[in-house]
């Protein structure tokens, strides 16, 4: 198995690193951190680490719980694992660190925890050179508001992974609407559709964190 196939199989396993005694079978050996830390040392591409690796192991464990193999204690475990991997990949998207393409307010909304995506899209937008607010997940409409007060001109980014929490979204548009605020809005998450975006009344969506920085520049014009 190539190292790569290595990482998704700990993310589907939930296995972070050596310290980490979940599952039992992999206690004491190379958990996630330590293998993208390898794949990095091997000259294996970020890219191809982020996709085939990390995303790749998170989209077989939402398909285990889909299908009732797994259980939210295992995809939390998988999402630990996912998130070790991502910070070391962080400083390796941020190379551009010319924050001059414009602002970004970016959040999960409310009743939303799932912020893996979310974060994601942050890191690239701030890797291509946009300075990102980042309010977390669990958004009220109201603290994108007081967020685009405090950042005249930036642009309002939502991410909702679940289809209850995708409805919040059209909450934030309408509270901009009614308090007339001029920002463009970009959404995005598993189960947001361009279709979703328009209903809605929001100006971009994006598929994935890459087409989100290609929209984020068209809607700013940067
Ligand atoms: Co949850 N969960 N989860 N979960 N979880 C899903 C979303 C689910 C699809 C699993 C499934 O059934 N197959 C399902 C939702 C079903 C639905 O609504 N239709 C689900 C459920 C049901 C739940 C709970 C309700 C379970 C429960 O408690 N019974 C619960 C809800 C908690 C809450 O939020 N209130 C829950 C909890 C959790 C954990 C906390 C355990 C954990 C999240 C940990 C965390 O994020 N810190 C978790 C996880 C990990 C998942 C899955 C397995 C993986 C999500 C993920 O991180 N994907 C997920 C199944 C799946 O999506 N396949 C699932 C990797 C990430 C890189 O992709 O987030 O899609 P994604 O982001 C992409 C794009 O969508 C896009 O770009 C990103 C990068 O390419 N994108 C944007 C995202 N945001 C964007 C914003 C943009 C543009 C693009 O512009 C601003």
């Amino acid at each position: 198995m190539g190292i790569i196939d290595e990482i998704k199989t700990m993310v589907v396993r939930g296995h972070i690193n050596k310290q980490s005694n979940y599952p039992p079978d992999l206690a004491g050996k190379n958990g996630s951190e330590e293998l993208v830390q390898q794949a990095l040392d091997a000259g294996e591409e970020v890219g191809a680490i982020l996709k085939n690796g990390l995303i790749a192991g998170m989209d077989i464990v939402g398909d285990k719980f889909a299908n009732g193999e797994y259980f939210v204690p295992e995809m939390m475990f998988s999402a630990k694992a996912m998130k070790a991997g991502l910070a070391l990949l962080r400083p390796l998207m941020l190379e551009n660190q010319d924050l001059s393409l414009g602002k970004v307010v970016i959040g999960t909304v409310q009743g939303d925890m799932h912020d893996i995506g979310k974060n994601l899209v942050a890191m690239m937008l701030e890797g291509a050179g946009f300075e990102v607010i980042d309010l977390g997940a669990n958004t009220p409409a109201e603290k994108f508001l007081q967020s685009a007060r405090e950042h005249p001109g930036a642009l309002i980014g939502m991410s909702a992974l679940l289809t209850i929490t995708m409805e919040n979204m059209r909450h934030v548009i309408d509270l901009f609407k009614n308090n007339n605020m001029p920002n463009k809005i970009i959404i995005g998450g598993a189960p947001v559709t361009k279709k979703f975006a328009d209903e809605i009344g929001a100006d971009g969506f994006a598929p994935d964190a890459s087409l989100a920085v290609k929209e984020a520049k068209q809607l700013l014009g940067s």
